[in-house]
This record gives C-alpha cells, structure tokens and sequence, in this order.
C-alpha cells in the first residue's frame, strides 16, 4: 500500500521534534515517510520532491520548522494536498517558537496551511489530524482514534 502522510522538516536538528508525528501516526497504523528539506537551503530539490507526493498517493503533508518558518507555506503553494505546518523552536527561536507560528500560520487567502501547536504537542496534534482526515474516508482508522480518545479520557478520570 502507498504511504498515505508525508512529513518534511527544515533541519536533522527537528528531527526528534517531528519523529513524534511519525511514532503518532504509526501508533494509529499509518505508515508515513520522512524527510528533510528546507524552502531556503535546498528549494528546487523541495519542488521535485512535492512533485512526487500526489501521483505516489500522498493524501496528507506534514512540515515542520522554525525560525522564518517557510517550509510549510513552500509546500503548500506547490500542492493542493492538505498541508499541516508544525512550528518549532530553532536554536535562536523568538518567543519560544513565536516567530515560527507566526511564519507558518500567516499564509495568504487561497493557500492554506492548517497550523498547530508550537514543537512536540505540534508534532503529536499534526499527526492525530491527518489521521482524521484520512479516517473521512476510512472507518478502521476513525475506530482507532476514538479508541484513542477513549484512552485519553479514561486517564483523566481514573486521577
Ligand atoms: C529552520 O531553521 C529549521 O527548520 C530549524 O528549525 C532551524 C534551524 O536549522 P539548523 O540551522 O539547525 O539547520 O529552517
């Protein structure tokens, strides 16, 4: 089967930030590759690669970055896919990672990029959305969220 979710980050350095998308997808039996590529060091290689993702069955994008955080938007003007932008916080990150969630959410009427939460939440919640939007069309991965759901609450409660 085709992977489903791809995820692409600006740096090695978010890395271990963005494996949590990876090991959150996996967790809901999505497969997912990753990569990196950055909208400023390596540009044309980025437009080739988001070449690729429709026509190998990629249905979902997942970009992470910090600093002047343009991966996500990149991506998204290449592509009609649904892009999730994951802001993360750079060595020399403004306000905990403030600049980066500005960069990535401030996209421009027409080419949206759903941005969430700064860093590992990020990372997590872009994983958990893809797989709900993937679960619009597919019941087995709309159970294993709710059974995910379920997990979650029966945590809270059992405090
Ligand atoms: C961004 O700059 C990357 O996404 C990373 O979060 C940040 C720092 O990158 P490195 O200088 O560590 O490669 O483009």
């Amino acid at each position: 089967m085709s992977l489903r979710v791809a995820i692409v980050m600006g740096s090695a350095s978010d890395e271990p930030t963005m494996r949590v998308a990876s090991e959150t997808l996996l967790g809901l039996g999505i497969e997912s590759e990753m990569r990196v590529l950055s909208a400023h060091r390596t540009p044309h290689a980025l437009r080739e690669w988001v070449e690729t993702l429709e026509p190998g069955g990629v249905r979902i994008v997942i970009c992470g970055a910090g600093g002047a955080a343009h991966l996500a938007g990149a991506v998204a003007a290449l592509t009609t896919l649904p892009v999730i932008g994951v802001p993360l916080v750079a060595p020399n990150a403004i306000g905990g990672g403030l600049d980066a969630l500005l960069s990535t959410v401030q996209m421009p009427r027409g080419v949206p990029v759903a941005t969430v939460a700064v860093g590992e939440a990020g990372a997590a919640n872009a994983a958990i959305l893809a797989a709900e939007i993937l679960a619009t069309a597919d019941e087995e991965i709309g159970a294993r969220l709710r059974t995910m759901r379920e997990g979650m609450a029966a945590k809270v409660l059992a405090r």
